[in-house]
């Protein structure tokens, strides 16, 4: 018998799978979409909520202004770091518009806007980047977990929250979010097999912009696309235009919803891409070239809404205006509360590292109240 020989397995040895009586028959398919899912630009966007359709506008709008504004700030030296997600905003509306109030987010160093759009204070989702504390907001009190520096970490984390939920009764979903570097990560892989084996109502939403900083998705991943992963888990896995955010809350909401109803996890990949550099620490010149960039920008977000807004008379400028004002007024809250430095307790630094301080850790405290003691005494 050689390797490629499987007539052994013919027959499913019994147990192996808890329902492995035939092939599976979920109404669910595994593969995902042959071409990304749209909505706008497609006949469907005509059954599109007007409301909804109105509300998505409006939080692309005031959403590509914080950006802009987030990322101002960082050339001032007002805010340490800022990883944009302008060109990405459709995929960050749409993921909080798919939530309940009581299901949970669990975003990336990326997704500062889906925060935002879940509600969270916009200038207390910027806290963390700022440096001035963990968080900056109450994870427990917006059921939106903290933003996540390493890698997929924060996958494993939804499907735990998922899990809980459903051993609790209780109806939520969590819905984690990813950038496509995320997926070459162990965690990303022990995520959804967990999610799957356990029926986790638990969602994936991968932000394929193309690059894990420098790094092209080619040199990334052989899969014909990443939503292809999913089959191998044995979850549906859905591909999506990530900047048509009528299509990419369809897609969610749907899986949302899948999962709420005890249908398990599901895998979503957003094609997108990321306009800015990848922090305002990178050098996006060096990896990209302009034409490239050119050619998403014909495909943005809020153009591809106003455009179908336009077109069906669902969008005039006194909206327009309302939309924009509203932008600007968030920006010039932004850049008033950026201009004076808040006052912060150094010896915060201390707190909530361990529940008993270790011998390091409290000598390391009273190094630095000796040397705050001496500043002050000296002035
Ligand atoms: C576990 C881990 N390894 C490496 C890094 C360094 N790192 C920071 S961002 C990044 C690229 C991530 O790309 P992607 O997941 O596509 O997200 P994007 O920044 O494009 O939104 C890497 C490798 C990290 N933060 N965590």
């Amino acid at each position: 018998m050689t390797v490629l020989d499987h007539r052994h397995l013919a027959a499913p040895v019994p147990g192996w799978r808890p329902d492995a009586t035939g092939p599976r028959t979920d109404p669910a398919p595994l593969l995902p979409d042959e071409s990304p899912h749209r909505v706008l630009g497609t006949p469907a966007a005509e059954k599109a909520d007007p409301e909804l359709l109105a509300e998505l506008y409006r939080r692309l709008v005031v959403g590509r202004r914080y950006n802009q504004q987030a990322t101002t700030l960082t050339k001032q030296g007002r805010l340490a770091v800022y990883p944009a997600s302008t060109g990405q905003e459709a995929c960050q509306v749409a993921a909080a518009l798919a939530l309940r109030q009581d299901d949970w987010l669990f975003p990336s160093y990326r997704d500062t806007l889906a925060v935002v759009s879940r509600g969270v204070d916009p200038l207390e989702a910027l806290t963390l980047l700022r440096g001035n504390a963990h968080t900056g907001y109450d994870p427990k009190a917006t059921r939106t977990a903290p933003l996540c520096t390493p890698l997929a970490t924060q996958a494993p984390h939804a499907v735990g929250l998922a899990y809980a939920a459903q051993l609790r009764g209780e109806d939520t979903v969590a819905l984690a979010l990813l950038g496509d570097g995320g997926t070459s990560e162990g965690d990303f892989h022990e995520a959804l097999n967990f999610a799957a084996v356990l029926n986790a109502p638990v969602v994936f939403l991968v932000q394929n912009n193309g690059y894990a900083i420098s790094v092209p998705l080619t040199r990334q991943s052989a899969a014909p696309t990443l939503a292809h992963k999913a089959v191998g888990y044995g979850m549906p896995g859905r591909l999506v235009d990530g900047n048509d955010a009528v299509a990419v809350h369809a897609v969610l909401t749907e899986a949302v919803e899948r999962a709420r109803s005890g249908g398990g996890p599901t895998l979503v990949e957003a094609l997108t891409y990321r306009i800015e550099a990848h922090t305002n620490a990178d050098d996006a010149t060096r990896y990209r070239q302009d034409e490239e960039i050119a050619a998403w920008r014909e495909h943005d977000p809020i153009l591809l809404m106003e455009r179908h807004l336009r077109g069906t008379g669902q969008l005039d400028d006194r909206l327009a205006q309302a939309a924009t004002e509203e932008a600007e007024a968030l920006a010039a809250r932004m850049r008033a509360e950026f201009h004076t430095d808040p006052e912060l307790d150094p010896m915060s630094l201390f707190a909530h590292v361990y529940a008993e301080p270790t011998q390091q850790l409290a000598e390391q405290a009273a190094q630095l109240t000796a040397e705050l003691d001496a500043e002050e005494q000296a002035r």
